[in-house]
């Protein structure tokens, strides 16, 4: 080779501004891509629509790129080091925002380098986010969306999950972008919570609506969004009924439900001890996964198998023993439940389990240890972690104050200021006007 230039890029989406800089960067030498990984993208932005594979397929077949490498964390840093290119090419457009200091420590080893940067300036009026947007606006398939779960799992260190029971909670997770200093942070998906699609109903969380009903909401939710989801079955029902629920959701493109080994009249587990929580047998929970295993169609969709033996108070020992037989009868994945407010025994569990089975998903719901952090969750082992029940929660103390108001002065000016803006509700939803 002669001179090399790098080009990082995560080629989802292929537009006219990209070819642009490919053929603005021939000009310097042999172009080295320099292709994104899931793993370095999910860190920072929402996973690629296309798989690494499908986007090198893309990519490689553009004139001008002599070679593809993978890059596999955010941070230049490594790929330089190890290519050494004479040159890179970025659009000057990271001179502000979130890629300040990425721009900063590129500088910093071209010049170790003895390499230079090449700055080009920004296509105007087109860019890939511009276009995920519209991308949005068509949205997805459920083949599609049923596999971002497991792409997420490998992916990211832990796959952050919200609950929604209806199409607006949906639009907030599907939307929502915090953006810090080094990374902009969002929802990886949902769940679909038994007790938050009980309660909006009125209903006590006891399997009491049926899966046609929760199916229903849950339509809502998949047209407006394109995120995974993570069903929450219950008990999975009778084996019989179970095998049907599970071709049902993968129809809809979910990508898992998670069963709880629980029998008898099932009570939400935050009750604890001061419900009656009745544990299947391990041979029945067993039989039970595996009948449900058998049914998938798919090879993508996920079985998570729910322990409630610290629930229902028995020891870390049970639980441990129990997911160790639903991983053999095929669980895809654990997870491992708890009222504990201090998170000491989830954490003592994970740390077992990842001894004997260091990639099977794990999975929690710190509805009660609620003070950990995620990065913490992420070093006892957790891979997803499931805010089970927040948006109902936060709605119905807001919607009560508003009632009260407007009860307590016959009017409505009051409870004005806890309410949306009209103009902001009429522009909220895409297509309105
Ligand atoms: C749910 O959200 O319905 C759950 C989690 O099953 S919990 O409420 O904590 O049992
Ligand atoms: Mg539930």
């Amino acid at each position: 080779m002669g001179k090399t230039v790098y080009l990082g890029m995560i080629a989802d989406i292929m537009h006219p501004g990209l070819i642009n800089i490919i053929n603005e960067a021939t000009h310097y030498g042999d172009v080295i891509i320099g292709l994104f990984t899931d793993k370095a993208i999910a860190t920072h932005k929402r996973l690629p629509y296309l798989t690494y594979e499908q986007r090198k397929k893309v990519v490689e077949n553009i004139k001008g790129v002599s070679l593809i490498v993978p890059q596999d964390e955010w941070s230049y840093t490594h790929n330089l080091r190890t290519l050494k290119p004479d040159y890179i090419i970025h659009g000057d457009d990271w001179k502000t925002g979130p890629e300040q200091e990425l721009r900063e420590e590129v500088f910093k080893v071209m010049e170790e380098l003895g390499g230079k940067v090449i700055e080009i300036p920004y296509t105007q009026g087109i860019n890939s986010s511009g276009l995920i947007e519209d991308m949005k606006a068509i949205g997805t398939t459920p083949e599609v969306r049923l596999k971002s779960l497991r792409r997420l799992i490998q992916a990211k260190p832990i796959v952050r999950i919200l609950e929604a029971h209806d199409g607006l909670c949906g639009l907030i997770i599907e939307n929502l972008e915090v953006k810090n200093k080094l990374k902009t942070e969002v929802f990886d998906g949902m769940w679909s919570s038994s007790l938050t699609d009980s309660t909006s109903k009125g209903k006590p969380d006891i399997e009491a609506v049926d899966l046609t009903t929760r199916l229903q909401d849950l339509n809502n939710i998949l047209e407006c969004t394109t995120k995974p989801i993570i069903f929450d079955g219950d008990t999975g029902g009778k084996i019989e009924h179970f095998v049907f629920t599970v071709r049902t959701l993968e129809r809809h493109g979910i990508s898992a439900v998670i069963i709880e080994d629980k029998v008898g009249l099932k009570k939400n587990s935050l009750f604890g001890t001061d419900a009656i929580q009745t544990q299947d047998t391990i041979e029945g929970f067993c039989a039970k996964i595996h009948a449900g295993k058998a049914a998938q169609v798919t090879n993508d969709f996920m079985i998570i198998a729910r322990i409630e033996s610290l629930i229902a108070g028995k020891t870390v020992e049970d639980a441990l023993e129990r997911a160790y037989a639903y991983v053999n009868a095929g669980a895809d994945g654990i997870m491992i439940h708890s009222k504990n407010k201090s998170g000491e025994d989830i954490k003592e569990f994970c740390l077992h389990f990842r001894k004997l089975h260091p990639s099977v998903p794990i999975v929690v719901v710190p509805t009660t240890y609620n003070t950990i952090y995620e990065k913490e969750l992420c070093e006892w082992g957790v891979n997803i972690v499931i805010y089970a029940n927040h948006m109902l929660r936060a709605a119905y103390p807001a919607m009560r104050k508003v009632a009260t108001l407007i009860l307590e002065n016959e009017r409505a000016a009051e409870a004005n200021e806890y309410c949306m803006p009209i103009k902001e509700i009429l522009e909220l939803i895409p297509g309105t006007k």
